[in-house]
């Protein structure tokens, strides 16, 4: 398999969860906005495999992925043996999959929205009071996620999973972004980030 990513961005999920399924892979570090080939983000080799020249984009014989939460259900079916994902029971895979769509499209999207407003859009694009809007929903998306975690070690079960991988990432990315994330959240992901695959993966990406 072969992972095209850039620092601390959505890549480091999928980086993560490569560590923790012990799958073999190339990493290949892209350069974020350059036009130049073949690893420029903004490329013609790149563009060929990710039209909107966004990272991550993973590569395994004939399939491309470029999405970060299909990534790490690929990679987590990849390796059944880790149990990153709980393929063989109905209702767990249900709330799983329940918790991966939540951070997506409600917990991660405020952080999004704070770097295309700040720096990731054109400039006429950028909208300021968007930041306001951001901090706000950042808020109500973390009250919902307390509801859902009840305190838990683990999102789902009693094991980690790839929908550990995710939620510690975008607190991390929340945290990086000076978002006021909860004190037990920060723990939470503290001692995911402990974790040995996870501590490689920051060796890598820095
Ligand atoms: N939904 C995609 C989003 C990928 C994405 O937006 N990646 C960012 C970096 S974390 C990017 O490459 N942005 C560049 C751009 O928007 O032009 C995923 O989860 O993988």
């Amino acid at each position: 398999m072969k992972l095209y990513g850039f620092s601390q961005s959505r890549s480091f999920r999928a980086l993560w969860a490569l560590e923790e399924a012990g799958l073999d892979y190339e990493y290949i570090a892209i350069n974020f906005g350059s036009e130049d080939g073949p690893h420029g983000s903004r490329s013609p080799e790149y563009m060929a495999i990710n039209p909107q020249g966004k990272v991550p984009t993973l590569i395994d014989g004939s399939l491309t992925l470029t999405e970060s939460g299909a990534m790490l259900n690929h990679i987590a079916r990849k390796a059944p043996e880790k149990k990153l994902i709980p393929l063989h029971d109905e209702e767990m895979l249900a709330r799983y999959e329940n918790f991966l769509f939540f951070v997506l499209s409600d917990l991660e999207q405020p952080l999004w929205t704070n770097g295309k407003h700040r720096f990731a859009l054109p400039e006429e694009q950028r909208v300021p009071q968007m930041l306001e809007t951001a901090t706000w929903e950042f808020a109500k998306a973390q009250r919902a996620l307390h509801h859902q975690l009840e305190g838990r070690k683990f999102v789902v079960g009693d094991h980690f999973s790839a929908a550990d991988i995710l939620l510690a990432h975008t607190l991390n990315w929340a945290d990086r972004f000076k978002f006021p994330v909860d004190k037990e959240l920060l723990e939470y992901r503290d001692t995911h980030f402990q974790r040995p695959a996870a501590q490689k993966t920051l060796t890598i990406v820095s």
